[in-house]
């Protein structure tokens, strides 16, 4: 795998996991999912997402990939980041200052996410850390190239996968979810975070 990604099969226990579950309940009760859509065609995106933190990714046709500091649709500032993942982030990105932003990202049964690299960020020198929620998942991880060698990695309820130095720009996706592998999320599914740092430190 390229240098600087970094998988952690089963960093959080199945406590912290349904701690962690109802901080991200607090957080959807203030910042409803939504259905993003795609720039410029304005196609709806398979993955439904809301965000806490002091900014939040999002996409749609009119405005395109950015951050931003309110919920699209209730114009509200996003939820804080709950301790816990500032906790977590603090463990694995070892001294990158704290993260700005928190995508949620919910995966129903058939939904993928195609392979991409993460750079809407104004900073690159922070990792993105994930932490995976609920079902299975295949996690395509290549190179900087689109068309370099990709592996693949299941991603289980409780692991956190790091993508810093080399691998911060390295293309990744989700193939699909493996539905029914985990009990976490009453009605199935996914739930995928990323933590970003956005903004250059002071
Ligand atoms: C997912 N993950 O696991 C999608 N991005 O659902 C990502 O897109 C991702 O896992 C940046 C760094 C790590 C990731
Ligand atoms: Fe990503």
């Amino acid at each position: 795998m390229i240098e600087g990604a970094q998988h952690f099969p089963d960093y959080l226990d199945a406590t912290a996991q349904s701690a962690l579950l109802a901080d991200l309940r607090r957080v959807v009760a203030e910042a409803p999912l939504y259905t993003p859509t795609m720039p410029r065609t304005g196609k709806p995106l398979s993955v439904r997402m809301t965000n806490c933190g002091a900014l939040g990714w999002l996409t749609d046709k009119s405005g395109g990939y950015r951050y931003q500091a309110t919920h699209p649709e209730t114009g509200q500032p996003w939820p804080a980041i709950p301790a816990s993942l500032l906790q977590l982030w603090s463990n694995v990105a070892s001294g990158a200052p704290a993260p700005e932003a928190c995508l949620i990202n919910f995966y129903a049964d058939r939904t993928k996410m195609g392979l991409h690299v993460d750079r809407d960020e104004e900073t690159l020198d922070a990792p993105v850390v994930s932490v995976s929620l609920g079902d299975d998942a295949w996690f395509r991880i290549g190179g900087l190239d689109r068309r370099d060698k990709t592996e693949r990695v299941l991603l289980r309820s409780g692991d956190v996968f790091v993508m810093g130095g080399s691998a911060r720009l390295a293309y990744h996706g989700i193939d699909r979810i493996l539905p029914g592998t985990s009990m976490l999320l009453k009605g199935g599914g996914r739930i995928n975070l990323t933590l970003r740092r956005v903004t250059r430190p002071a």
